[in-house]
């Protein structure tokens, strides 16, 4: 959008004095960010009401993305972007004294998800907009998002994220379009007298679900999509038995809080409604939309809409939209299935047992008497049908209902008719071994669509100067299409170039030494390799293994400080579930390694351990331009993806890696020699699964380095640590190491090793990492979306 800054300065003057009936010279910064903001949103509502209009009158057909979580962080600088205006107004801005930044900086991160699977969403927002393409979003808008991490002694402690004091400048509230969801009470079937069974219903609780329209702005084009968050309201007209406090309460308490958990099933009630609520609100929403402002043949409902089940946190879609077809709209029992298998398609994104959704029989028949009914009902068929077809032992195991238990995985695959991995490992990991079974049924509908990141947010936003320095080198096409980043290649040997990346790196490094002096007291050596490692807290991930390593180069230290070392700074942020006890050891154990170490004379500065509270998306964009190293060294099998590995390669860092989930895409795509790759592979993990002979205690006997270092968790040389050493110690020596960190631990010394001599060679380093930013176009989420758009959706970009 074409905006002059004598205009937007005009713009943002009379709505800072409308709004607050302030001036520039009272204005604080909230009152500057809601008054910019304002203006903000006036320049896209019209482009918005347009791109609503062209996707009415064209009716084609639209992707609706179903997620528990999105993880969208800050909103203001990305729509600026988005817009084309981000430099018009930081320069309006100037003029008047204030730095963009300072503004952006009173904005609360939008932290309504956990970790990887509600930034992809938010990537995939993006990306949807930004290719012209039809897709949206719909989830839960939760009260508190992700509670705020301190760490206090060493120990992390949760506050709660309220992250709407101030308002959300971004947000629509669409009280007309509130539906009804229900939940309880009793139902039963009456004939008609035609032979249509109708469901009757007493005694239910009814909750309103009020929706709040977030505009997903396209990238220089006149796309504007919507994300939908439902809020959880009391209905007006409450039932009698309905009128009480307890109730009320419940039903408040329904979007209040985001589950702080991203890799373990909670079987919580609380959970399930939540689950059911904004399933049904969604789908409601969409099928209302198409009856009445398109007036479209239901039976044809899946030419006009897709439905993606992101994990299957929304797997109820698939009954729900049954329900409404059959109940609601009148549809025979068959061409509703037909439907909604055509309309619904499936991402899996873990193959953790201990993440596996499954709820009592019992339960869901309680809260959701008549999606119980309907799912007992698809099992029925489908058992009736296939079993002569393809024997009881395949249906018995792919079989929705079992041992008194749903099965949400089992239900989103037979309920749709793509099941998609997120990385080729991962993808290949599904068909062969974990829902082998089903493969063997229905192959035809087993795909990867291997993870990608919204590059604008993680490079033209986090760091614009490194997006300054390719478009000196290359020209400013990269900014539309990342693989034009190829054309790097070409200054692999220019020196100039070479030293302009370097000198980016280090005014990044520089940049996050100062907010670590600021937020940690720590002072550390811009010259030192930043070494980073960043994701929530879990045993597979492996954090643990970066820190045996960061105690080895301790001791190494310690015995001989002369030694000739390139100085390290290892900096982490990792939140821990709050109930997941190990995970919270990990934290203090590092914590009290990072106090141990920084306060020791004799390392000086060629040691520093760096742990960063409350990591979270604004956080990332500070850290990852600054890394040199980024770790990515969970057990192979493990990750299914990983997305910071494609944030990091954008900012030419280099990974540390194992060979598991798009870590071997991004080794691929960069070169040899240009990443460091240690570890078990996926087969020789899987080769101990089988044979059981995995003895770690053996290695811990044998390896005199790490019987060193483990016995240091429990012989009191780390000053504070309390009875967390003795218990990670066990988990390696007596709980025989489930994630095979001892076994890895002496390839993964070599591979840093190797690091260390590379970085010795600045030149050498500086090709390897622009050899990793000259190929991570195929990681931009553009290009994951589009094939989502293709090979599942069946949805068109407009054309501009
Ligand atoms: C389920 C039931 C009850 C409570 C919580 C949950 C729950 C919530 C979130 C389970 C899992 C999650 C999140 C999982 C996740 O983030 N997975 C990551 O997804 C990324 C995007 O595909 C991948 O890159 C990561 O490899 C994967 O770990």
């Amino acid at each position: 959008m074409k905006l002059s800054k004598k205009q937007f300065k005009q713009d943002f003057e009379e709505r800072l004095t409308s709004k607050f009936a302030t001036d520039l010279t009272k204005a604080g910064y909230q009152e500057i960010y809601d008054a910019l903001a304002s203006v903000v949103k006036h320049y896209y509502a019209n482009i918005w009401v347009s791109d609503n209009q062209y996707k009415d009158e064209t009716g084609k057909k639209q992707a609706y993305y179903f997620s528990i979580e999105f993880l969208p962080g800050k909103m203001l600088k990305s729509n600026l972007l988005n817009l084309g205006m981000l430099k018009t107004v930081r320069e309006g801005l100037e003029d008047f004294g204030i730095e963009l930044d300072e503004v952006a900086k009173v904005e609360p991160d939008m932290a309504i998800g956990n970790g990887g699977l509600g930034r992809l969403a938010s990537c995939f927002m993006d990306s949807l907009a930004s290719t012209g393409l039809p897709g949206n979003g719909n989830g839960i808008r939760y009260r508190y998002g992700l509670f705020k991490q301190k760490i206090i002694d060493g120990y992390q402690v949760e506050l709660p994220d309220s992250w709407l004091n101030n308002g959300n400048p971004w947000e629509v509230r669409r009280a007309d379009k509130a539906v009804e969801v229900t939940f309880g009470g009793e139902v039963w079937l009456e004939d008609d007298g035609k032979g249509n069974l109708i469901p009757h219903y007493k005694d239910q609780e009814r909750v309103l679900a009020v929706p709040y329209d977030t505009p997903m702005i396209g990238y220089e084009n006149t796309t504007v999509n919507n994300m939908c968050l439902w809020r959880s309201e009391v209905p007006e007209e409450l039932d009698p038995k309905f009128q009480n406090l307890e109730y009320m309460r419940q039903t408040s308490m329904l979007s209040a809080e985001l589950y702080p958990d991203d890799s373990n099933y909670d079987g919580r009630l609380l959970r399930l409604k939540q689950e059911y609520f904004f399933v049904s609100a969604g789908l409601q929403r969409i099928l209302h939309h198409y009856k009445g402002t398109q007036k479209k043949d239901i039976r044809r409902i899946s030419d006009y809409i897709a439905v993606h089940i992101n994990d299957t946190h929304p797997a109820l879609c698939v009954p729900e939209f049954m329900r409404l077809l059959v109940d609601d709209y009148g549809v025979g029992w068959n061409r509703a299935w037909d439907t909604t298998v055509k309309v619904m398609s499936y991402t899996n994104h873990t193959i953790l047992s201990e993440a596996l959704e499954k709820w009592p029989e019992e339960m869901v028949k309680q809260l959701l008497p008549r999606i119980y009914q309907i799912i007992v009902e698809i099992d029925r068929r489908r058992t009736a049908e296939l079993l002569p077809k393809i024997g009881a032992s395949l249906v018995h195991n792919t079989r929705i209902i079992k041992d008194g238990q749903i099965h949400m995985a089992n239900l989103s695959i037979i309920g749709s008719h793509s099941t998609n991995g997120v990385a080729k490992l991962h993808s290949d990991l599904l068909k062969d071994v974990e829902l082998h079974d089903f493969y063997e049924i229905y192959p035809e509908r087993f795909n990867n669509k291997t993870n990608g990141i919204a590059d604008r947010r993680w490079i033209q936003i986090a760091n614009e100067r490194l997006s300054g320095i390719i478009d000196e080198t290359i020209g400013k096409s990269w900014r539309h299409d990342l693989d034009e980043l190829k054309l790097l290649k070409n200054f692999k040997d220019d020196e100039k170039t070479l030293e302009k990346l370097q000198k980016a790196k280090y005014d990044d490094k520089l940049r996050l030494a100062a907010l670590i002096k600021e937020k940690n007291g720590i002072i550390v050596n811009p010259d030192a390799i930043f070494d980073v490692q960043v994701k929530r807290l879990h045993a597979y991930k492996r954090q643990l293994l970066n820190a045996l390593h960061i105690l080895k180069l301790y001791f190494d230290l310690k015995e001989n400080p002369e030694l000739d070392r390139v100085p390290r700074v290892f900096i982490f942020g990792a939140k821990a579930a709050p109930s997941y006890h190990y995970a919270k050891s990990i934290i203090k154990c590092i914590n009290e390694i990072a106090n141990m170490i920084n306060n020791d004379q004799t390392v000086k500065d060629k040691l520093k351990v760096v742990f960063m509270e409350n990591y979270n998306v604004s956080l990332a964009e500070m850290i990852i331009p600054a890394a040199n190293v980024g770790e990515q060294i969970s057990l192979a099998s493990k990750e299914a993806s990983g997305t910071s590995n494609m944030k990091f390669m954008l900012n030419g860092t280099l990974t540390i890696g194992t060979l598991d989930g798009a870590n071997i895409e991004i080794f691929e795509a960069a070169g040899d020699g240009n990443n460091f790759v240690f570890g078990l592979t996926k087969d020789e993990v899987y080769e101990y699964y089988r044979n059981g002979n995995y003895n770690a205690r053996d290695i811990f006997e044998q390896n005199p380095v790490v019987n060193r270092i483990l016995n240091a968790l429990i012989d009191g040389t780390i000053p504070n640590i309390k009875s967390e050493g003795r218990e990670i110690f066990d988990s390696l020596t007596v709980y025989n190491d489930e994630y095979f960190v001892l076994r890895d631990f002496n390839d993964y010394v070599r591979a840093q090793a190797d690091l260390e001599k590379l970085y010795r060679d600045p030149k050498a380093w500086a090709q390897a990492s622009l050899m990793n930013i000259a190929n991570v176009g195929r990681f931009s989420s553009d290009r994951t979306v589009k094939e989502y758009a293709d090979d599942i959706w069946y949805i068109k970009a407009k054309k501009e």
